[in-house]
């Protein structure tokens, strides 16, 4: 770990402003190099092992289509509960001292992902509101925590956000016919709503509020664009609506 890695980061109240005006904050620098290296073994090693056991019936949701001749997964879920190395991330105190800032004292990871996206293929991620996936009592009290475990660039697919959807109500998603856990934006609300590229060097995060649009287009380039999205929410908030089923039992208090 760097030698600065306990040291907090102290937004600006422009960039608070900002995220609560906008919907989005990029922070560059928040992890070193050395860091996201680390999890990244550790995520491939977890990614192989999951491979190795998934089940017929789950593999159109967790391999990457649009990468043809390798097997690829597209995404893993609840890192936060299943590797300690992603727990730690979590718990680091400079992201945990962002996280607090921009919603509040006490808070924890409820639900998370690793994003693969592989070189030469990844696919999109459909544009959506992660409040309509959650349901959350309280949409202020959620906040995405988006780490860029490589360069995240236009050419390898990063993140888009709806500058102010934040501010916005969560709309009603619908899922393609046989992707039921697809769930996105409709067309006609979308079409309305420009959309801006976020790119995020490789140790930064990206942080969004769960009402704010984003989606991520393929990865045409030849490098991977993986990341690791830890969704927090302040203590008192609960997924009480949910679209998808969330196993509640896998919220882990970071701080009281
Ligand atoms: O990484 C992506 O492409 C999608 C990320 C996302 O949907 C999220 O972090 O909520």
């Amino acid at each position: 770990m760097a030698a600065d890695s306990e040291n907090v980061i102290n937004l600006s109240d422009s960039a608070k402003f900002m995220y609560h005006q906008v919907g989005h904050l990029t922070v560059p620098g928040v992890f070193d190099a050395e860091q996201m290296n680390e999890l990244v073994r550790d995520i491939e090693q977890w990614g192989e092992e999951f491979l190795d056991e998934l089940p017929s019936e789950k593999r159109s949701w967790y391999i990457d289509g649009g990468i043809k001749g390798k097997t690829v997964l597209r995404k893993l879920d609840n890192p936060h509960a299943h590797r300690a190395k992603v727990l730690n991330i979590a718990k680091n105190p400079r992201l945990v001292g962002l996280v607090e800032s921009l919603v509040g004292r006490g808070v924890s990871v409820y639900f998370s992902q690793i994003f693969f996206k592989g070189p030469e293929g990844g696919g999109p991620k459909p544009a959506h509101q992660d409040n309509f996936y959650f349901g959350p009592t309280d949409i202020k009290g959620v906040i995405t925590a988006w780490i860029a475990l490589d360069d995240s660039t236009l050419e390898n697919g990063c993140l888009y956000f709806g500058d102010g959807t934040n501010l916005g109500p969560v709309y009603q998603h619908r899922a393609p016919k046989d992707e039921p856990y697809n769930l996105q934006l409709p067309s006609e609300i979308l079409n309305l709503q420009p959309m801006s590229p976020a790119p995020v060097p490789k140790g930064g995060v990206s942080f969004h509020h769960g009402n704010t649009f984003h989606q991520s287009s393929s990865n045409l380039s030849t490098k991977w664009r993986r990341a690791c999205a830890l969704h927090f929410v302040r203590n008192d908030v609960e997924f009480a609506n949910p679209a998808l089923p969330y196993d509640h039992g896998l919220k882990r208090k970071i701080t009281s």
